[in-house]
């Protein structure tokens, strides 16, 4: 029964033009889907036009995409940062069955290009794409914990051999769209180790997936934030404020996470001098603090530019004085 989907699936495309879109902030299962369906659709029809289009990637993915590229130079990572609808005989929905997820870089609607759109997906369906008449042809298993794991199926039904780094692209995909496992089942698990193999070391994977090593000038600069931190306790609520050289946005980011409700950190940049704040929503919620206001009045007061949100803010003076931190300090004491 479900080779007969694909079966129905593959009998549409054949002889047309295929786009392959996923959602926007694409993450690494949207990638690794898109171009190991890009892959087996160039083996499997040799003469077709097969690309793909990209919106704007998620964090992670830049990150997991400059280490494969860098481990496998020769494979095919290109795709389109531009949608050419005039060019499309039929669009490959991959990772998402929600038009609204997918973010075109210009004002085509989908729905109204009058071409056809196949889902391939593994998220709930609910009622959604009903908008055209190719049901028969949509290959979403909601039974499935990545998209990446019914693309496999293509490779499976139709004997297209992997390669290591498609193994690899569709592994990938699985340890994070399950959580690393946390959210898949037993078929989950039995994919990996189908996929890994002799030719894979799983700790190989890992390293694709680790954030590079942060700057050690960035890593100095946040110990010593944390070093000098002054803790303010007013009730409840308690505030830190340190003094570093740079980074002073991620250090204060920092703060917060180590259980301050409200962070300042000073820094001197070549000629001036910069305080970032930042605060705890809900601290802001319950009490109406506004970093971003008092920093612009700040500002205005001694000529710097301020201002941001509610929860987050800076400003930039030209002049460095413990009276602008107190005044900073007792700014924020009342609204606490
Ligand atoms: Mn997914």
């Amino acid at each position: 029964m479900l080779k007969s989907r694909f079966d129905n699936f593959i009998a549409f495309i054949q002889n047309k033009n295929i786009k392959i879109l996923t959602h926007d902030l694409v993450d690494i299962d949207a990638l690794a889907s898109c171009l190991t369906l890009k892959y087996f659709l160039t083996q499997y029809f040799k003469e077709q036009e097969i690309s793909i289009y990209f919106s704007e990637f998620a964090k992670p993915t830049i990150n997991y995409l400059r280490n494969i590229t860098e481990k496998f130079p020769s494979f095919d990572f290109s795709y389109s940062k531009k949608f050419n609808a005039s060019t499309s005989d039929v669009v490959l929905i991959v990772d998402t069955n929600n038009l609204n997820q997918i973010e075109l870089n210009s004002n085509l609607d989908l729905v109204n290009l009058g071409i056809p759109l196949i889902f391939i997906d593994h998220h709930y369906l609910g009622e959604k794409p009903k908008n055209n008449t190719l049901e028969i042809s949509h290959l979403i298993f909601e039974n499935y914990s990545s998209t990446a794991e019914i693309i496999l199926k293509f490779f499976e039904f139709y004997n297209i051999p992997l390669t290591i780094p498609l193994k690899i692209l569709i592994i990938t995909a699985i340890i994070t769209d399950s959580g690393f496992f946390k959210h898949g089942n037993n078929n989950t698990i039995q994919n990996v180790s189908n996929l890994i193999g002799e030719d894979i070391d799983i700790q190989d994977i890992f390293l694709l997936l680790k954030k590079n090593e942060t700057d050690i000038s960035e890593k100095i600069a946040k110990i010593k934030g944390m070093q000098r931190v002054k803790l303010i306790r007013e009730g409840d609520f308690l505030i830190g404020i340190t003094k570093v050289s740079s980074y002073g946005a991620s250090i204060a980011t920092k703060l917060i996470n180590l259980g301050f409700d409200i962070a300042i950190v000073l820094s001197k940049e070549e000629n001036q001098y910069r305080v970032n704040t930042r605060a705890k929503k809900v601290v802001c919620i319950k009490t109406g603090l506004h970093l971003g206001k008092i920093l612009e009045e700040i500002s205005i007061k001694y000529k710097g530019s301020g201002g941001g949100h509610d929860g987050a803010a800076s400003l930039t003076i030209s002049i460095e004085s413990d009276t602008i931190t107190t005044q900073i300090i007792e700014k924020i004491k009342n609204y606490l």
